[in-house]
Order: C-alpha cells, then sequence, then structure tokens
C-alpha cells in the first residue's frame, strides 16, 4: 500500500516540503463517524457490522485489525467481522482510482463478552460446578468474581452471580 503523507507540512525540512507537496501529500479525508453494530457480541462467533460515513464515490474503505497499519481483513461498507476476542478495527479510506489513502484511520471497538456469564468456568453448561467455581473465586478474593464489572468485590456480586444462575441462559 502507498502511504503518502507520512511528512506532515510542519517538516523540520521545510525545503523538502513545499505547499504544493503538502497539498499532495495530504492524502483522503479520515473516515468519520466509526460504528460497529453491535458493539458488544458474545463469543459464539456472531457477526458484528462495521461501517462509517459514507467515504463519497470511488472511496473504499478499508479494515485493519489492532492498528491503523495493522493486518488488513478486508475493503467494504458496511463490513461484517467475527472475532473471538475484543478487537479495534481501523478503517481507511482508499481511492479506487489511484490508491491514494487517508493518512489516518477512524477506530471502532468490538466487545467480545461471555455468552452466558454465569458459566463462570467456560465450558459451555450451566451446573453447578460454576456455583463453586464462582464461590471459590469469590472467597479467594479473585478479580473475575467481580461479577458486575464495578471494580469492587462485594456481596452484590454474589447477588448478580446467583440472580445470574437463576436466570439460566
Ligand atoms: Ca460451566
Ligand atoms: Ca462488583
Amino acid at each position: 500500500m502507498r502511504k503518502r503523507g507520512a511528512f506532515p507540512c510542519t517538516s523540520i525540512l521545510p525545503a523538502f516540503h513545499r505547499r504544493a507537496n503538502c497539498l499532495f501529500l495530504i492524502g483522503l479525508p479520515t473516515p468519520t463517524s466509526p460504528l460497529a453494530s453491535p458493539a458488544s457480541v458474545c463469543n459464539s462467533g456472531d457477526p458484528s457490522s462495521l461501517s462509517v460515513a459514507n467515504p463519497g464515490a470511488g472511496i473504499v474503505i478499508d479494515w485493519f485489525a489492532g492498528s491503523c497499519d495493522g493486518t488488513l481483513i478486508g475493503t467494504g461498507n458496511p463490513f461484517n467481522v467475527t472475532t473471538a476476542a475484543t478487537t479495534t478495527y481501523y478503517a481507511r479510506a482508499r481511492s479506487t482510482s489511484d490508491g491514494e489513502t487517508s493518512i489516518a484511520c477512524a477506530s471502532v471497538v468490538v466487545t467480545v463478552e461471555p455468552c452466558c456469564p454465569a458459566d463462570f468456568d467456560n465450558d459451555g453448561f450451566l451446573t453447578f460446578e460454576d456455583f463453586d467455581a464462582f464461590v471459590a473465586a469469590f472467597e479467594a478474593g479473585a478479580t473475575n468474581a467481580d461479577f458486575d464489572g464495578d471494580g469492587f468485590l462485594t456481596f452484590e456480586d454474589f447477588d448478580a452471580f446467583v440472580a445470574a444462575f437463576e436466570a439460566g441462559c
């Protein structure tokens, strides 16, 4: 991929970056309004649809995982992804006519959460072993016993787990 615009116009070597060059180096506008729908999926492989505001005619959106210079995962707007772990996706605009790209990317996060939070040992089944595992974690003060995710280990976490357990999956 060509990366025009790696050199800002305020370069410490202005002699090499005349105004005309700066204009040339600016590249395409950065995509706007990045959106993941849904922004949170459970780890069952449900897809999330990534999109940005319509970049205009002749411009496509390339998506990268992990960073703006990360792995190209595909092109499209919207573009569907499935992920097993929480991932930040980066959108870069690209001109179909000359390959020129935006310098920066718009980013959006897809959060992966357990499909069944009460399945505490994550074996895919909700059993009393999950209850035991939670109680053990709670008594040990383990961070994953912070069931409501508020950063504190309290009896509210115990209540939240019991409620989730009783609600089933
Ligand atoms: Ca289980
Ligand atoms: Ca808590």
